[in-house]
Protein backbone atom coordinates (compact mmCIF):
# COMPACT_ATOMS: atom_id res chain seq x y z
CA UNK A 1 0.00 0.00 0.00
CA UNK A 2 1.72 3.37 -1.62
CA UNK A 3 2.45 5.88 1.51
CA UNK A 4 -0.02 8.76 1.58
CA UNK A 5 1.64 11.80 -0.40
CA UNK A 6 3.79 13.93 2.29
CA UNK A 7 3.85 11.08 4.81
CA UNK A 8 6.91 8.24 5.03
CA UNK A 9 5.61 4.61 5.09
CA UNK A 10 7.22 4.76 8.63
CA UNK A 11 4.47 6.38 10.40
CA UNK A 12 1.78 4.16 9.28
CA UNK A 13 0.03 2.87 12.57
CA UNK A 14 -1.25 -0.99 12.79
CA UNK A 15 -4.81 0.00 12.86
CA UNK A 16 -4.60 1.53 9.13
CA UNK A 17 -1.95 -1.34 7.87
CA UNK A 18 -4.38 -3.98 8.85
CA UNK A 19 -7.16 -2.15 6.94
CA UNK A 20 -4.88 -2.76 3.75
CA UNK A 21 -4.95 -6.51 4.36
CA UNK A 22 -7.64 -8.67 2.83
CA UNK A 23 -9.18 -9.72 6.46
CA UNK A 24 -12.84 -8.62 8.13
CA UNK A 25 -13.38 -5.97 10.12
CA UNK A 26 -13.92 -7.94 13.31
CA UNK A 27 -9.94 -9.65 12.70
CA UNK A 28 -8.86 -6.01 12.29
CA UNK A 29 -10.48 -5.12 15.90
CA UNK A 30 -9.06 -8.48 17.22
CA UNK A 31 -5.71 -7.84 16.49
CA UNK A 32 -6.05 -3.95 17.69
CA UNK A 33 -7.36 -5.43 21.09
CA UNK A 34 -4.56 -8.12 21.48
CA UNK A 35 -2.15 -4.75 20.47
CA UNK A 36 -3.87 -2.52 23.18
CA UNK A 37 -3.95 -5.62 25.72
CA UNK A 38 0.41 -5.46 25.60
CA UNK A 39 0.52 -1.95 26.75
CA UNK A 40 -0.84 -3.16 30.01
CA UNK A 41 1.34 -5.92 30.05
CA UNK A 42 4.86 -3.96 29.72
CA UNK A 43 3.46 -2.17 32.65
CA UNK A 44 3.26 -5.30 34.53
CA UNK A 45 6.47 -6.55 33.00
CA UNK A 46 8.33 -3.18 33.99
CA UNK A 47 6.95 -2.37 37.36
CA UNK A 48 4.99 -5.67 38.46
CA UNK A 49 5.87 -8.17 41.24
CA UNK A 50 8.62 -10.43 40.26
CA UNK A 51 7.51 -13.01 43.42
CA UNK A 52 5.75 -16.17 43.18
CA UNK A 53 1.70 -16.00 42.61
CA UNK A 54 1.18 -19.28 44.68
CA UNK A 55 -0.38 -21.59 42.33
CA UNK A 56 0.23 -23.44 39.24
CA UNK A 57 -0.80 -23.93 35.70
CA UNK A 58 -2.35 -26.86 33.54
CA UNK A 59 1.52 -28.26 33.53
CA UNK A 60 1.56 -27.96 37.33
CA UNK A 61 4.03 -25.84 36.83
CA UNK A 62 4.44 -22.91 39.57
CA UNK A 63 2.81 -19.54 38.44
CA UNK A 64 4.71 -16.43 38.38
CA UNK A 65 2.64 -13.37 39.79
CA UNK A 66 3.60 -11.52 36.44
CA UNK A 67 2.03 -15.03 34.37
CA UNK A 68 -1.54 -14.55 36.09
CA UNK A 69 -1.35 -10.76 35.63
CA UNK A 70 -0.38 -10.55 32.29
CA UNK A 71 -3.13 -13.65 31.67
CA UNK A 72 -5.76 -11.93 33.12
CA UNK A 73 -4.90 -8.64 30.99
CA UNK A 74 -5.38 -10.43 27.80
CA UNK A 75 -8.60 -13.00 28.83
CA UNK A 76 -10.28 -9.21 30.04
CA UNK A 77 -9.51 -7.31 26.85
CA UNK A 78 -10.03 -10.70 24.29
CA UNK A 79 -13.49 -10.80 26.36
CA UNK A 80 -13.80 -7.23 26.35
CA UNK A 81 -13.46 -7.42 22.50
CA UNK A 82 -16.76 -8.67 21.52
CA UNK A 83 -15.47 -10.87 18.51
CA UNK A 84 -13.63 -13.72 20.31
CA UNK A 85 -15.93 -16.96 20.92
CA UNK A 86 -13.18 -19.45 22.58
CA UNK A 87 -9.80 -18.54 24.29
CA UNK A 88 -7.37 -21.16 25.58
CA UNK A 89 -4.11 -19.58 27.40
CA UNK A 90 -1.32 -21.50 28.59
CA UNK A 91 -1.62 -20.15 31.75
CA UNK A 92 -5.66 -21.18 31.94
CA UNK A 93 -6.74 -24.77 32.75
CA UNK A 94 -9.17 -25.63 30.39
CA UNK A 95 -10.89 -23.08 27.28
CA UNK A 96 -12.87 -20.55 28.18
CA UNK A 97 -16.44 -20.09 26.26
CA UNK A 98 -16.64 -15.86 25.64
CA UNK A 99 -19.74 -16.33 23.45
CA UNK A 100 -21.95 -19.39 22.39
CA UNK A 101 -22.07 -18.35 18.60
CA UNK A 102 -19.01 -17.85 16.39
CA UNK A 103 -20.54 -16.59 13.36
CA UNK A 104 -17.98 -14.03 12.21
CA UNK A 105 -16.02 -14.49 15.25
CA UNK A 106 -12.59 -15.84 16.38
CA UNK A 107 -11.16 -17.83 18.96
CA UNK A 108 -7.59 -17.12 19.97
CA UNK A 109 -4.71 -19.40 22.05
CA UNK A 110 -2.02 -17.80 23.50
CA UNK A 111 1.34 -17.71 25.85
CA UNK A 112 0.47 -14.51 27.93
CA UNK A 113 4.01 -13.84 29.20
CA UNK A 114 6.79 -16.43 27.40
CA UNK A 115 9.66 -16.43 29.40
CA UNK A 116 8.49 -14.94 32.44
CA UNK A 117 11.15 -16.57 34.51
CA UNK A 118 13.97 -14.25 32.67
CA UNK A 119 11.59 -10.74 33.73
CA UNK A 120 13.94 -11.00 37.33
CA UNK A 121 17.09 -10.97 35.63
CA UNK A 122 15.93 -8.25 33.27
CA UNK A 123 15.84 -10.26 29.69
CA UNK A 124 13.50 -10.07 26.73
CA UNK A 125 10.20 -11.47 26.89
CA UNK A 126 7.40 -11.77 25.12
CA UNK A 127 3.51 -12.67 24.07
CA UNK A 128 2.31 -14.84 21.31
CA UNK A 129 -0.68 -15.42 20.12
CA UNK A 130 -2.64 -17.78 17.59
CA UNK A 131 -5.95 -17.17 15.94
CA UNK A 132 -8.46 -18.99 14.24
CA UNK A 133 -12.01 -18.61 12.17
CA UNK A 134 -14.63 -19.75 13.93
CA UNK A 135 -14.59 -21.85 17.61
CA UNK A 136 -12.71 -24.81 17.19
CA UNK A 137 -9.07 -24.62 19.05
CA UNK A 138 -7.84 -27.94 18.32
CA UNK A 139 -7.05 -27.83 14.20
CA UNK A 140 -3.97 -28.26 12.96
CA UNK A 141 -2.08 -24.70 12.75
CA UNK A 142 -2.26 -24.16 8.81
CA UNK A 143 -6.00 -23.09 9.93
CA UNK A 144 -4.95 -20.32 11.62
CA UNK A 145 -6.17 -16.96 10.23
CA UNK A 146 -3.58 -14.45 12.32
CA UNK A 147 -0.62 -15.04 14.37
CA UNK A 148 1.46 -12.45 16.22
CA UNK A 149 4.26 -11.56 19.04
CA UNK A 150 4.90 -8.92 21.03
CA UNK A 151 8.00 -8.35 22.33
CA UNK A 152 8.92 -6.75 24.97
CA UNK A 153 13.16 -6.22 25.00
CA UNK A 154 15.06 -2.74 25.00
CA UNK A 155 12.13 -1.38 22.17
CA UNK A 156 8.59 -3.31 21.92
CA UNK A 157 7.75 -5.06 18.89
CA UNK A 158 4.71 -6.54 17.17
CA UNK A 159 5.45 -9.25 14.73
CA UNK A 160 2.13 -10.03 12.82
CA UNK A 161 0.40 -12.23 9.64
CA UNK A 162 -2.66 -12.68 8.98
CA UNK A 163 -1.00 -15.36 5.74
CA UNK A 164 0.23 -12.06 3.06
CA UNK A 165 3.51 -11.65 4.62
CA UNK A 166 4.85 -10.89 7.87
CA UNK A 167 5.22 -6.89 9.10
CA UNK A 168 7.53 -5.83 12.01
CA UNK A 169 5.67 -2.70 14.14
CA UNK A 170 7.32 -0.53 17.03
CA UNK A 171 5.78 1.24 19.75
CA UNK A 172 6.92 4.96 19.61
CA UNK A 173 6.84 7.54 22.34
CA UNK A 174 3.14 7.73 22.42
CA UNK A 175 2.32 3.82 22.80
CA UNK A 176 1.23 3.38 18.72
CA UNK A 177 2.66 0.61 17.12
CA UNK A 178 3.96 2.44 13.98
CA UNK A 179 5.54 -0.03 10.80
CA UNK A 180 9.24 -0.78 10.88
CA UNK A 181 9.51 -3.42 8.52
CA UNK A 182 7.08 -4.73 5.83
CA UNK A 183 6.73 -8.26 4.10
CA UNK A 184 10.25 -9.43 6.12
CA UNK A 185 11.72 -12.75 4.29
CA UNK A 186 14.08 -15.44 5.48
CA UNK A 187 17.18 -16.77 3.82
CA UNK A 188 17.36 -20.18 2.61
CA UNK A 189 20.31 -21.10 5.02
CA UNK A 190 21.59 -19.62 8.04
CA UNK A 191 24.97 -18.88 10.43
CA UNK A 192 23.08 -18.48 13.55
CA UNK A 193 21.35 -21.24 15.62
CA UNK A 194 19.59 -21.18 19.12
CA UNK A 195 19.91 -24.86 20.54
CA UNK A 196 17.23 -25.33 23.67
CA UNK A 197 17.21 -27.90 26.25
CA UNK A 198 20.29 -29.43 28.24
CA UNK A 199 22.73 -30.91 25.68
CA UNK A 200 23.76 -34.10 27.56
CA UNK A 201 20.00 -34.99 26.90
CA UNK A 202 20.09 -35.27 23.22
CA UNK A 203 19.69 -37.36 20.92
CA UNK A 204 21.96 -38.67 18.34
CA UNK A 205 20.84 -36.86 15.90
CA UNK A 206 20.82 -33.69 17.15
CA UNK A 207 24.04 -34.01 18.28
CA UNK A 208 24.71 -34.57 15.34
CA UNK A 209 23.27 -31.72 13.56
CA UNK A 210 24.41 -29.18 16.10
CA UNK A 211 28.07 -30.28 15.55
CA UNK A 212 27.16 -29.73 11.51
CA UNK A 213 26.01 -26.49 12.50
CA UNK A 214 29.43 -25.81 14.23
CA UNK A 215 30.86 -27.08 11.87
CA UNK A 216 29.67 -24.82 9.05
CA UNK A 217 30.25 -21.79 11.25
CA UNK A 218 27.02 -20.84 13.10
CA UNK A 219 27.30 -18.85 16.20
CA UNK A 220 25.29 -19.53 19.07
CA UNK A 221 22.94 -17.13 20.24
CA UNK A 222 20.08 -18.40 22.91
CA UNK A 223 18.90 -16.28 25.28
CA UNK A 224 15.98 -18.89 26.78
CA UNK A 225 13.33 -16.71 25.73
CA UNK A 226 11.37 -18.27 22.79
CA UNK A 227 9.80 -15.22 21.66
CA UNK A 228 13.87 -12.96 21.12
CA UNK A 229 15.17 -16.12 20.25
CA UNK A 230 12.77 -16.43 17.12
CA UNK A 231 12.84 -12.45 16.37
CA UNK A 232 16.67 -12.59 15.87
CA UNK A 233 16.50 -15.48 13.32
CA UNK A 234 13.55 -13.67 12.12
CA UNK A 235 15.04 -9.93 11.80
CA UNK A 236 18.67 -11.46 10.81
CA UNK A 237 16.73 -13.50 8.16
CA UNK A 238 19.26 -16.91 8.21
CA UNK A 239 19.38 -18.92 11.63
CA UNK A 240 17.28 -21.60 12.96
CA UNK A 241 15.70 -21.95 16.57
CA UNK A 242 15.48 -26.08 17.93
CA UNK A 243 13.90 -27.65 21.06
CA UNK A 244 14.63 -31.23 20.50
CA UNK A 245 12.88 -34.32 21.81
CA UNK A 246 15.33 -35.13 24.70
CA UNK A 247 15.88 -38.24 26.68
CA UNK A 248 13.33 -38.41 29.00
CA UNK A 249 10.99 -35.53 27.15
CA UNK A 250 10.27 -37.13 24.06
CA UNK A 251 7.80 -34.51 22.76
CA UNK A 252 10.35 -31.78 24.10
CA UNK A 253 9.54 -28.96 26.14
CA UNK A 254 7.46 -26.34 23.90
CA UNK A 255 3.61 -26.58 23.06
CA UNK A 256 2.22 -26.78 20.05
CA UNK A 257 -1.40 -24.39 20.08
CA UNK A 258 0.41 -21.99 22.64
CA UNK A 259 4.17 -21.68 21.16
CA UNK A 260 5.33 -23.55 17.78
CA UNK A 261 1.50 -23.11 16.00
CA UNK A 262 1.68 -19.22 15.54
CA UNK A 263 5.76 -19.03 15.43
CA UNK A 264 5.42 -21.83 12.68
CA UNK A 265 2.42 -19.81 11.06
CA UNK A 266 5.12 -16.48 11.07
CA UNK A 267 8.29 -17.75 9.81
CA UNK A 268 6.29 -20.25 6.97
CA UNK A 269 5.23 -17.01 6.09
CA UNK A 270 8.41 -14.98 5.76
CA UNK A 271 9.81 -17.76 3.50
CA UNK A 272 11.28 -20.19 6.59
CA UNK A 273 10.28 -23.66 7.63
CA UNK A 274 9.17 -25.08 10.71
CA UNK A 275 8.97 -28.74 11.65
CA UNK A 276 8.69 -31.60 14.70
CA UNK A 277 11.94 -33.39 13.14
CA UNK A 278 9.50 -35.64 10.78
CA UNK A 279 6.28 -33.26 9.80
CA UNK A 280 5.59 -29.40 9.67
CA UNK A 281 4.36 -28.13 12.70
CA UNK A 282 1.37 -26.70 10.78
CA UNK A 283 -0.03 -29.80 10.09
CA UNK A 284 0.50 -31.75 13.29
CA UNK A 285 -3.39 -32.05 14.76
CA UNK A 286 -3.33 -30.98 18.10
CA UNK A 287 -5.04 -34.04 20.33
CA UNK A 288 -5.20 -31.94 23.56
CA UNK A 289 -4.19 -28.38 24.64
CA UNK A 290 -0.88 -29.68 26.84
CA UNK A 291 0.51 -30.92 23.62
CA UNK A 292 4.02 -30.55 23.49
CA UNK A 293 6.51 -31.20 20.40
CA UNK A 294 9.70 -30.86 19.38
CA UNK A 295 10.50 -27.92 16.54
CA UNK A 296 13.31 -26.97 14.29
CA UNK A 297 12.37 -23.34 12.83
CA UNK A 298 13.98 -20.92 10.32
CA UNK A 299 15.86 -21.24 7.50
CA UNK A 300 14.50 -23.84 5.05
CA UNK A 301 17.87 -25.51 4.30
CA UNK A 302 18.79 -25.89 8.09
CA UNK A 303 15.68 -27.26 9.04
CA UNK A 304 15.93 -29.87 5.94
CA UNK A 305 18.95 -30.55 7.50
CA UNK A 306 17.79 -31.09 11.35
CA UNK A 307 15.50 -33.75 9.44
CA UNK A 308 18.36 -35.26 7.68
CA UNK A 309 20.33 -35.74 10.36
CA UNK A 310 16.78 -37.55 12.53
CA UNK A 311 16.21 -39.30 9.39
CA UNK A 312 19.78 -40.96 9.02
CA UNK A 313 20.32 -41.57 13.04
CA UNK A 314 16.69 -43.12 13.34
CA UNK A 315 18.07 -45.89 10.26
CA UNK A 316 21.60 -45.59 11.38
CA UNK A 317 22.26 -49.38 13.87
CA UNK A 318 22.98 -48.15 17.49
CA UNK A 319 26.77 -48.99 17.87
CA UNK A 320 27.49 -49.77 21.16
CA UNK A 321 28.63 -46.72 23.31
CA UNK A 322 26.92 -44.66 20.54
CA UNK A 323 27.82 -40.49 19.84
CA UNK A 324 26.89 -38.69 22.59
CA UNK A 325 28.15 -41.25 25.03
CA UNK A 326 31.91 -41.07 23.38
P1 LIG B 1 9.74 -20.13 31.00
O1 LIG B 1 8.46 -19.54 30.56
O2 LIG B 1 9.61 -21.19 32.07
O3 LIG B 1 10.80 -19.10 31.30
O4 LIG B 1 10.33 -20.98 29.78
C1 LIG B 1 10.66 -20.29 28.62
C2 LIG B 1 10.42 -21.28 27.45
O5 LIG B 1 9.13 -21.73 27.43
C3 LIG B 1 10.79 -20.65 26.13
O6 LIG B 1 10.62 -19.28 26.10
C4 LIG B 1 12.26 -21.01 25.95
O7 LIG B 1 12.62 -21.15 24.61
C5 LIG B 1 12.39 -22.32 26.70
O8 LIG B 1 11.30 -22.39 27.60
C6 LIG B 1 13.68 -22.37 27.49
O9 LIG B 1 13.81 -23.66 28.00
P2 LIG B 1 15.21 -24.18 28.62
O10 LIG B 1 15.50 -23.29 29.79
O11 LIG B 1 14.93 -25.60 29.00
O12 LIG B 1 16.24 -24.10 27.54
Amino acid sequence: MPAAPGTSKFQIELRRHLRGQSISDNLVHLICEIAEASKYVINAVRTGDLGVAGTSNLYGEEQLALDVLSDRIMRKRLIHSGVVCNIASEEMDEIYQAQASADGLYSVAYDPLDGSSLVDVNLAVGTIVSIYEGCDLLQPGRNQVAAMYILYGPRVSLVYTVGDGVHEFTMNNLMEFTLTRENIRMQEEGNIYAPGGLRNKYNDGDEKFIRHLEAKGCKLRYSGGFVPDINQVLMKGKGLFMYPALKGSPNGKLRVLFELNPMAFIIEHAGGAASNGHIPILDIVPESLDQRAPIYIGCKADVKAATDFLAESAQAPVAAGSFVNG
